[in-house]
């Protein structure tokens, strides 16, 4: 009998740990452990998603005739982390080898290196084969390159699934139409709402569960409508490519007050946990352009997030781990913030991102790059507070893609690996992609007033404090030249 661990974020039918099972011997396991949940203070909406998405795709599982050992959380032999339901497991049930899949997070791979020697039993970790780049294809495409562009890898990645591509070429002629992607909300378009998945009864049951034990942790529960299927992350992504895949293309980039979710696919937290398969979500975006359903600049532009982003950022984590998580370039040490938990601030566009993470555990991309992200780098906080901020509170939040994506990406820890120059913006950028600033406290066109956007005079102290550095960098010596120009109490956005 072979044992077969599925983690929480492994609920694929055809994860590599279940190839060649053998129905009538073999025993999958799956636990949910006190450990996942509070190695960061996770929102209870992501702990909630994680717990039933696995109960649904177990019962999924019993119903194909499969043997399981399922350990709820409140067990109460539960040991409460991931190695100690495994040893009770193998002394219980004598495997004769231990199965199981590469996990997402550096963390929990030192732990199943450990799993031989915890339980004597020979243990196989199969490669995670849910992703359209291998760990060796993203080594040999980054092997001897100075620099690695997300833009080279992902016209690579184009060339090797097909996507997109009119033979050797890319379809309409460009590889890229990023700069279509950029446009403001106009005031008369309203972006539509979302399918949503009302709570089962199995899901109510986790909530409870969840309500009881982590209310003290950040967000709230109650508007809890995650896909925890397959089925519903189909349909969901389904609705998106038929209501908001063509804004999606325009609007990509543009942010306004009460609308947390604009025309975004909120397939993260789904695909994520296994749920959707990133070729089929690229493979059904491209066949409703093909089918003249949605323009090219929003096909492509969400082709670019999965195919390109999504896989870029998971080959840099593997490709620089451990090292990365203690890169800190711009030697920030700022704690952050407590409004970074509590959403009580008078920037309008810090308590809209923060206020909705709380409720939703979402944000989209600009709200996290753009508005905290950016908070957070202009003012130099330390990146081990941010990357805990940013794993603790997302739905879809795994360390793979969220430590790149901040210590890299927002707060340039990394010097450059992921973004040649630091995503830092003054509070024009804001003011032009969203209509957060008409209704703030602050004054946008200010930078010195008691009234002045904190974005703007922080812009400029970060632009001052790495003068030297900046300077070197193409991409970032405009500022620092406009800033030597400018008298000092004349900064402003
Ligand atoms: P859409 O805008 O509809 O994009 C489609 C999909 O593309 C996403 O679902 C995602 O799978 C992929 N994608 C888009 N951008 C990225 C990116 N930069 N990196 C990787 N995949 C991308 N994404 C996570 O999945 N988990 C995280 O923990 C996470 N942390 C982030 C932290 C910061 C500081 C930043 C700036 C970005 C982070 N992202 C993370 C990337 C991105 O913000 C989210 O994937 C996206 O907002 C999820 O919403 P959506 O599904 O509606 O995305
Ligand atoms: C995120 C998470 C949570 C909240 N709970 C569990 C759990 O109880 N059991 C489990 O197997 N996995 C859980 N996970 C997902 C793991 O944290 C994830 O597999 C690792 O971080 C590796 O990506
Ligand atoms: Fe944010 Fe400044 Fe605009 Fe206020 S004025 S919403 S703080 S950018």
């Amino acid at each position: 009998m072979i044992l077969r661990v599925i983690l929480g974020d492994q609920l694929s039918t055809n994860i590599a740990a279940l190839a060649r099972l053998d129905v009538s011997r073999d025993v999958v396991l799956m636990a949910e452990v006190m450990g996942e949940c509070t190695y960061v203070p996770h929102h209870p909406q992501k702990i909630a998603l994680v717990i039933s998405a696995m109960r649904h795709f177990a019962a999924a599982l019993q119903v194909r005739g499969v043997r399981l050992r399922y350990i709820k959380l409140d067990d109460p032999l539960n040991t409460q982390t991931l190695d100690g339901e495994l040893l009770r497991a193998v002394q219980e049930l004598r495997p004769e080898a231990v199965v199981t899949t590469a996990p997402g997070e550096w963390r929990v791979l030192q732990a199943m290196q450990g799993w031989e020697a915890l339980t004597g039993v020979a243990v196989e970790i199969r490669d995670d084969q849910r992703f359209l780049a291998s760990q060796v294809f993203f080594q040999d495409w980054a092997a001897g390159k100075s620099s690695l562009r997300m833009e080279y890898f992902y016209r690579k990645m184009r060339q090797a699934t097909g996507i997109l591509m009119d033979g050797a070429e890319p379809a309409g002629g460009n590889w890229n139409y990023d700069s279509e992607n950029r446009k403001k909300l106009p005031k008369n378009v309203k972006p539509p709402r979302p399918k949503r998945f009302p709570p089962d009864a199995m899901t109510q049951e986790v909530l409870a569960l969840v309500g009881d034990k982590f209310a003290h942790h950040y967000g709230s529960l109650a508007a809890f409508d995650y896909p925890v299927t397959s089925h519903e992350a189909l349909a969901g992504f389904e609705d998106f490519i038929e209501h908001r895949l063509s804004g999606f293309g325009d609007w990509q980039d543009a942010m306004a007050a009460g609308e947390p979710t604009m025309f975004h696919s909120l397939v993260s937290a789904p695909l994520n946990l296994g749920l959707l398969d990133p070729l089929a979500l690229c493979q059904e975006t491209e066949t409703a352009f093909r089918a003249g359903r949605v323009p090219l600049n929003a096909a492509e532009g969400f082709i670019r997030q999965i195919l390109g982003w999504r896989e870029f950022v998971r080959g840099i984590y593997w490709l620089r781990m451990p090292h990365y998580a203690s890169l800190n370039s711009l030697k920030a040490t700022a704690p952050l913030p407590d409004f970074y938990w509590t959403g009580a601030t008078k920037m309008r566009c810090m308590s809209e991102a923060i206020n909705q993470t709380m409720r939703y555990a979402y944000a989209h991309h600009i709200q996290r790059l753009m508005i905290t992200g950016n908070f957070a780098l202009l003012a130099g906080l330390h990146p081990d507070g941010v990357d805990e901020w940013y794993l603790a509170v997302y739905a879809d939040a795994y360390e793979w893609v969220e430590l790149p994506n901040t210590r890299g990406m927002a707060l340039h820890a990394d010097g450059g690996i992921v973004g040649s120059k630091p995503y830092a913006a003054s509070g024009a950028y804001i003011n032009k992609m969203s209509n957060y600033c008409g209704s703030c406290h602050y004054d946008v066109n200010d930078a010195t007033g008691a009234h002045g956007c904190p974005f703007n005079a922080l812009y400029w102290d970060f632009i001052g404090r790495h003068a030297e550095r900046f300077a070197q960098n193409p991409r970032m010596a405009m500022p620092v030249r406009s800033l030597a120009n400018m008298a000092p109490n004349k900064v402003s956005g």
